[in-house]
């Protein structure tokens, strides 16, 4: 009992010391991170918006997510009317400015879901920027059809 109880507490605190790590030199911060809902073996958006607090640009280079097979980072183009998305090899955060990641923009795009999104959880991303390296950010799960954060429960 005494050997599990301090392996738990060593594990814990092994798991804290990356993500603080991370989030700390890098000068980017993280608002509002959210997805939809969304079911198993499809694919889902992740939408956040991204700070930088350097004087210098950076850019979100890739994400990981252990839900999905696959993240790739996309955005929308208008083509003759007719809205697309595709892939972009990276997504620039202004020195000392932001950009957002929002529905019909730039978005994270998580492909092959191994679970459901379910409404209510959080669920873990790892996203890489070429200056700042990794941030850890956990998207809120709004309803199927939410336009933002924390909106999706209040329309129905
Ligand atoms: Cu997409």
């Amino acid at each position: 009992m005494t050997i599990l109880t301090r392996r738990a507490v060593i594990g814990a605190a092994m798991l804290l010391l990356p993500a603080t790590a991370g989030a700390q030199p890098a000068g980017i911060t993280v608002a509002n991170p959210w997805t939809r809902a969304a079911g198993q073996g499809g694919t889902g958006a992740g939408f956040m918006t991204l700070r930088n607090a350097g004087a210098a640009p950076d850019r979100l280079v890739s994400a990981r997510a252990a839900i999905a097979r696959t993240v790739e980072l996309h955005t929308h183009t208008n083509d003759n009317g007719v809205m697309r998305m595709r892939p972009v090899p990276s997504i620039e955060v202004p020195a000392r400015g932001e950009v957002q990641l929002r529905p019909s923009g730039f978005h994270l795009m998580l492909i092959g879901l191994t679970a459901p999104l379910r409404q209510g959880e959080r669920i873990p991303v790892t996203l890489v920027f070429e200056r700042a390296g990794e941030v850890q950010v956990e998207l809120a799960v709004e309803s199927a059809g939410a336009r933002g954060p924390g909106a999706g429960g209040h329309h129905h």
